[in-house]
């Protein structure tokens, strides 16, 4: 049994990535570690709780008790989707970004050095390269200029990922991946904020004029990416990730409206997001050359079924959108919305 460590692995893509290596990976053991944040959620993996070789351990990467208990036993390899990953939410409150994304990242290399792994995969983003442009896409040697605090601690945790690899020889892998999309996503992101709004008739606040443009991928391409480089990338090197599906802002959540077949006048433009990157496009041809991976969901038919997801998963997303959510939600749209 190849023993693995899954941390954050209750939120999005986390969630995502343990359904699709159990189902992959026949001779995996898995354990999934995570603090159950607001945006950790184990409904998200309800049809894998009673699998023998899924199991859930409740702990906080940046502390040190809980990862010494963790590490009592050495793991093969260990993949860190831990993190606070909203940039909203970093304008809002900073901190939390730094001692997750951060210090977490620095004590689970700790612990991995200390114990000894095989293989050790870092979940990064695009957003570390910082803004584009209309042209050029971003390369895995595009210098490093993150805009928000989201992706400032996001670099940081990448450049001691490296440094790591650098001094100490630790085996590490780093993925830089473009906007995901597709079922269980909080609603605080783009599009299931877009969709449940849409669904509960309320303003579809949309940032600035909507022409920011993201790199859509789809939650199971980005699964899929990661099993690839964790078995087969080549240690010390960063993987971009991307699903080649630029869009604006605007058509998405247009798309979003029509797919529904709602009225496009519930579309609000409110005050942009402060230092809101313009756009953001991947080059992930090392890992078509290098690895054989592309992606496979095109975009239209995929934020379809996202939609459909939601239509069909109301009570998961209603009893998401409660409580801590709806502060979250005056604090950043109250004075935005008329
Ligand atoms: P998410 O917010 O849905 O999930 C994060 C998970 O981490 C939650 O389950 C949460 O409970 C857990 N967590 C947070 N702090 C923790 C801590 N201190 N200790 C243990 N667990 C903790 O995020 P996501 O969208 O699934 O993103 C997962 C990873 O992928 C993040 O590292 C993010 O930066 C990266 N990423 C996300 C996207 C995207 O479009 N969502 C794109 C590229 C990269
Ligand atoms: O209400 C909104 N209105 C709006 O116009 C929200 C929430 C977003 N937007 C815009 C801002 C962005 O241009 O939509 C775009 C996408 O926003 P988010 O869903 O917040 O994603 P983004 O800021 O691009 O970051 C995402 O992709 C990279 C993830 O949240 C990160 O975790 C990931 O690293």
């Amino acid at each position: 049994m190849t023993r693995v460590l899954v941390t954050g692995g209750a939120g999005f893509i986390g969630s995502n990535f343990i359904r699709f290596a159990l189902k992959e990976r026949s001779d995996w053991q898995v354990t999934n570690f995570d603090s159950l944040t607001y945006a950790g959620n184990l409904e998200n993996l309800r049809d894998v709780e009673r699998d023998a070789r899924y199991h859930f351990v409740k702990g906080d990467i940046a502390c040190e008790k809980d990862l010494t208990q963790l590490f009592s036993e050495p793991w093969d390899a260990v993949v860190n989707f831990a993190a606070e990953s909203h940039v909203d939410r970093s304008i809002l409150d900073p901190m939390s970004f730094v001692t997750t994304n951060i210090l977490g990242t620095q004590r689970l290399i700790d612990q991995a050095r200390r114990t000894g792994v095989d293989r050790y995969l870092q979940v990064s983003t695009d957003e570390v390269y910082g803004s584009l442009g209309k042209r050029g896409y971003f390369h895995e040697t595009t210098p490093l200029q993150p805009n928000s605090p989201y992706s400032a601690s996001k670099a940081s945790a990448d450049l001691l990922v490296r440094a790591a690899f650098h001094t100490h020889g630790f085996p590490a892998l780093v993925t830089r991946c473009s906007n995901n999309y597709g079922p269980f996503q909080f609603p605080e992101k783009l599009i299931p904020l877009m969709i449940t709004n849409a669904l509960e008739d309320k303003p579809l606040p949309v940032y600035g004029d909507g022409m920011n443009i993201r790199d859509w991928i789809h939650v199971d391409d980005h699964s899929r990416a990661i099993l690839t480089v964790l078995e087969r990338g080549t240690i010390g090197e960063v993987y971009n990730i991307g699903g080649n599906a630029e869009r604006a802002n605007i058509q998405v959540v247009k798309a979003i409206l029509k797919h529904l077949g709602k009225s496009e006048d519930s579309i609000q433009f409110v005050t942009d997001r402060p230092g809101h990157d313009q756009r953001y496009a991947i080059d992930s041809s090392k890992m078509q050359e290098e690895l054989g991976w592309e992606p496979q969901h095109e975009f239209e038919v995929g934020l379809g079924q996202t939609i459909d997801w939601y239509l069909a998963n109301r009570p998961w997303w209603e009893s998401v959108r409660s409580g801590e959510y709806r502060e979250y939600f005056e604090r950043q749209y109250g004075s935005r919305l008329a």
